[in-house]
């Protein structure tokens, strides 16, 4: 397995945020966050691949958002916010190095944090930055079968569901449609804690800000990773956004 990642660039302390907190962003801990980030994929077996630092793109650090990669091809974003459209050009090159990429362009609008790979199926998030056009596009063209589900509240659909394998979704049903998700066994989020976990195999990494997320992630098997991520969060980010897995 392969994960592109891009270290933050000193812009970073102007992502685009509606955290209370992001003001107080600071960039050396973001950096010294992001290193433990991928230390603990290389510990869970993955190659981190680097992209090369981007400082006029503040949130290309957020690099799940450019792209949807799935076993067969991959698929460029339309990032319906201007200041992230022009992360996506370094994100195609590397990606080329592996899998055949397709493009979607405006009117249609999606983020990669708004598509949920379960086994195969691609849930796709209709939310404030991706529609129902960039959902239809990938229903007829991607080689994934696709099912919609409106995102309530949050930015992606990934900010409220994730998928750990053996079947297991974590979940803030307060914020995305559960009805799409009937056929598996559903973790509950609690308020304050976050869903946005990332599988690697049998290893689960996630936010150290939702202790009680991991316990019962451990009490179902899995070998749990709890970073502190909490510069990202400052700028709505989590544990998923920061890569763009590569199944070799
Ligand atoms: C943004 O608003 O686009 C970034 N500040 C956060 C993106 C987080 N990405 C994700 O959840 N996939």
């Amino acid at each position: 397995m392969i994960a592109l990642a891009r270290e933050p660039s000193p812009s970073f302390v102007n992502a685009l945020s509606e955290h209370p907190e992001k003001g107080t962003i600071d960039f050396a801990k973001a950096l010294d966050q992001h290193r433990r980030y991928a230390a603990a994929l290389r510990r869970a077996g993955v190659a981190v691949e680097y992209l090369a630092p981007a400082e006029p793109f503040p949130d290309a650090v957020f690099v799940e958002d450019a792209a949807i990669v799935l076993p067969r091809e991959a698929w460029i974003c339309s990032m319906r916010e201007p200041t992230r459209g022009g992360e996506t050009g370094s994100v195609m090159e590397a990606l080329r190095k592996y899998r055949p990429v397709e493009v979607l362009a405006p009117p249609a609008y999606i983020d990669g944090g708004d598509v949920l790979n379960v086994e195969g199926t691609l849930y796709v998030g209709i939310s404030r930055r991706t529609n129902r056009e960039a959902a239809e596009i990938l229903s007829r063209r991607a080689s994934c079968p696709t099912v919609p589900v409106a995102v309530r509240a949050g930015l992606h659909l990934k900010t409220s569901a994730t998928y750990l394998g053996k079947n297991v979704l974590v979940v803030d049903p307060a914020k995305v449609e559960t009805a799409p998700f009937e056929n598996l066994r559903r973790v509950e989020v609690e308020k304050d804690e976050s869903a946005n976990c990332l599988a690697v195999g049998n290893t689960v990494l996630m936010s150290a800000s939702s202790p009680r997320l991991a316990k019962r992630a451990r009490d179902l098997g899995f070998a749990v990773v709890e970073l502190d991520i909490g510069e990202f969060e400052k700028a709505d980010g989590g544990v998923t956004c920061l890569s763009l897995l590569i199944q070799e």
